[in-house]
Order: C-alpha cells, then sequence, then structure tokens
C-alpha cells in the first residue's frame, strides 16, 4: 500500500484538541497512561498514546542507524533507515494492549506498574512487512524462533532478576512473523515515530499483547532452537493449565477479548431518570468483536450495546449504549463484556493462573445515581 494516502480512520481531524494528560505510573523510566475516561475517537492521538519503557529511551541517529539480519539465515544483512523508507510499505491500525493492563483491580495485590484501564491505545503504523526482510536474507529450512532485539538495555534488580545487563528481547513465531501484518514500523499516526515509541523503527506484532511489539529494533535474529530469553520465561509468562494442573509455564502471547467502559467512571455522580451515554472500547486478538453487553444491574439482565464504525481486524472497536438511568437514587453497577466472532466471551472470574497477566475478567464498575435539582427529568447526559 501506499503510505502518503491518508485512510478515513485516521484523518487528523476527526481528533479532538485539548488533550487530557496521560496518568504518571513510573517516572525513570517513563511509563505513562492512556486516560482512558477521554475516549472520544477510534484512533489514539499520538500524545495520548500510553508509553510502557523497561529502560530507558535509547538515543538512535538515524543517518548511523542499521537494522541488521543475522542467524538462520543465507544472506546477512544490513539495512539503513533510508533504505527502509525506500521498501515497500504496509499500513495496519492496531490496538497496543499491554498484557498488564487492568493490574490495579486484581485482588490481592500483585507486583508490577499498577495500571488501571489506559495501558492501551489505538494508532496507525506504516511500515515495512518483517516478510519482506526475511525474504530478502532467506530463512533457511528448520527456522523456528524470530528473535526482535531493542537498542535499549540495563540490569533488573528486582526479582526475578536478569543475567546482568541484558537487552529487550522477544521472539515470535516463524509462521506469525510471515504474517503480512506483522510489520517493522517507522511512522506512527502520519508522523516519523516519536522517541518513546520506538525511533526510528519497532515491530507491530497484531493480535499480540503489547511486549511482542519491540521498540527501538536493530537487530533480528532467525533462530533454529526455541529462543528462551528473559522476557517470555522470568516474565511476561501465564501458568497452562490441563484437567486442573498448571502443567507448563508459557509466554503470554495473544490477546483475549476485553470490553473496557471509558464512562461512567468509578464512583461517578450520575442524574436519575436521565438517559446517559455509556460507552467504550472492544478489542480481541486473532478474530473481531461480535457483540459488546452492558450490564446496569449487577450482571443480571445484559443489553446489546451499538458497535460504532467499522469492523477491521486488530483495530478495537468503538461501542454505546443509551442507558435511562433509575429514578431511585442510589448505588448502582454496571459492567461490560465483549465477545468474539469465534465466541469467546469475557470470564466473570479472574484466572488465577495467568498471574499478573491478561487481565480480561468483567470489572464491575460503580456509579451513584442522584437527583439533580433543577434538571427536566428527561434531559440527555454525556452525548
Ligand atoms: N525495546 C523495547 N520494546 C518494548 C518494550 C521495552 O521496554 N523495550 N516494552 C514492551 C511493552 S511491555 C509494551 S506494552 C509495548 C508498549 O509500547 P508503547 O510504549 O509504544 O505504548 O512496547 C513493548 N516493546
Ligand atoms: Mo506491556
Amino acid at each position: 500500500m501506499n503510505s502518503s494516502i491518508p485512510s478515513d480512520q485516521t484523518s487528523r481531524e476527526n481528533i479532538q484538541a485539548p488533550f487530557a494528560a496521560r496518568i504518571i505510573r513510573e517516572n525513570e523510566p517513563e511509563n505513562l497512561e492512556f486516560p482512558f475516561s477521554s475516549l472520544n475517537s477510534a484512533i489514539t492521538p499520538t500524545e495520548q498514546f500510553f508509553i510502557r519503557s523497561h529502560f530507558p529511551v535509547p538515543k538512535i541517529s538515524p543517518e548511523t542507524y542499521r537494522l541488521k539480519v543475522d542467524g538462520h539465515i543465507e544472506r546477512p544483512l544490513e539495512i539503513s533507515y533510508d533504505d527502509l523508507l525506500k521498501m515497500p510499505s504496509t499500513r495496519v491500525t492496531m490496538t497496543l494492549e499491554c498484557a498488564g493492563n487492568s493490574r490495579i483491580f486484581l485482588s490481592p495485590k500483585v507486583s508490577g506498574l499498577q495500571w488501571e484501564l489506559g495501558a492501551v491505545s489505538n494508532a496507525e503504523w506504516v511500515g515495512v512487512s518483517l516478510s519482506e526482510v526475511l525474504n530478502r536474507v532467506g530463512v533457511k529450512p528448520g527456522t523456528v524462533d524470530i528473535i526482535l532485539e531493542g537498542a535499549d538495555s540495563g540490569e533488573i534488580k528486582k526479582e526475578p532478576n536478569s543475567p546482568g545487563k541484558i537487552t529487550y528481547a522477544r521472539s515470535i513465531p516463524l509462521a506469525k512473523a510471515f504474517e503480512k501484518e506483522v510489520i517493522l514500523a517507522y511512522q506512527m499516526n502520519g508522523e516519523p515515530l516519536p522517541a518513546a515509541h520506538g525511533f526510528p523503527l519497532r515491530a507491530i506484532v497484531p493480535g499480540w499483547y503489547g511486549m511482542a511489539s519491540v521498540k527501538w529494533v536493530n537487530r533480528i535474529s532467525v533462530s533454529s532452537v526455541p529462543f528462551r530469553g528473559y522476557w517470555q520465561t522470568l516474565d511476561y509468562t501465564y501458568w497452562e493449565t490441563r484437567n486442573g494442573l498448571p502443567i507448563e509455564l508459557l509466554p503470554v502471547s495473544e490477546i483475549e477479548v476485553k470490553a473496557e467502559i471509558a464512562r461512567p467512571g468509578l464512583h461517578e455522580v450520575l442524574p436519575a431518570n436521565s438517559v446517559y451515554r455509556m460507552h467504550g472500547a472492544a478489542w480481541t486478538g486473532e478474530s473481531e468483536i461480535a457483540k459488546v453487553e452492558v450490564s446496569t444491574d449487577g450482571g443480571k439482565i445484559w443489553s446489546a450495546t451499538q458497535l460504532l464504525g467499522a469492523s477491521a481486524k486488530y483495530a478495537w472497536r468503538l461501542w454505546e449504549f443509551h442507558w435511562r438511568t433509575p429514578a431511585e437514587p442510589g448505588r448502582y453497577t454496571v459492567m461490560a463484556r465483549a465477545t468474539d466472532a469465534r465466541g469467546r466471551t469475557q470470564p466473570m472470574v479472574r484466572d488465577a493462573h495467568r498471574g499478573g497477566y491478561v487481565i480480561t475478567h468483567v470489572q464491575p464498575i460503580l456509579v451513584e445515581v442522584r437527583k439533580v435539582q433543577g434538571s427536566a427529568s428527561s434531559e440527555s447526559y454525556n452525548i
């Protein structure tokens, strides 16, 4: 596809300023959350897109930058930034969710950044298909993993400790690496990648949690043996269970179906007997959103919401529901749950085998309905 033609979904006029600021979860390195209650466009403005970095942002000059490809291949290769820009480009709109998103809702509390609803954002990415690069170097038979390595590095000094100074590296299996939508992106929402999001080049692995989308990629290593690096053995893992028995610790990979409510927010005060616009976003892994339902009575009755815009695989879908709030003031619990085209639905309870990751069980949002003085009972809110 040609990268100079903007698609409808991302025309920048649709993005409204001024923006609500991102929420600081960690200052050094900078880890920032998208203020999810301010969701008002399918594309997250770059200025609001969440940031998750384990190490300080590396400074890379586009003049001296090289992408090196080595390992189990026919022809080792080095590509400059300029040469990458000249290769055929692919555009993909993709929702990036950190596997630790919503961690703050876990009880008992687990370690890690205490993300609320906003370690997830959606952007349009342009870059070179990873398959394009792999075809140039000639992947040898017997390849199992494609290792993506970033230029950032450091030592993890709290449990689980790293073996000294390490880089950020993750692998994806050969079949996934050859999917056209898996790209090495140099553009985000029509601009060169910002430093914090991986300038000059980052992987975009649609359908997988954020940890696979390696930023500041400067080396691709093709491997004939499974890669078992720090970021997929000691961190970013979950227990696979069979017959109630945890049998294997596996790397976190594919995104699970999930809906989040932007408004109302937790403990929001809503006017009684009024029409209130509940809204949010829903996304899934290797499928599409089929429906989003809401409950306003604590989970007894579920009603279908309106899905907005067009469905695009790998991008979240916005949804809305006009709720006639109760006439009776008091506390009410609202919830949203998504189902994808494969019939997968969010669980109501947390599966402990997922540890501190893949947090998709339905979240109850407590709101308060009050009589508002001087307002007509049929007024509409948040529309
Ligand atoms: N090199 C490198 N790539 C990385 C990371 C990192 O710390 N270093 N963090 C990963 C994680 S855990 C997530 S969720 C996404 C976040 O991407 P963003 O900062 O652009 O939102 O980047 C991934 N890629
Ligand atoms: Mo993440």
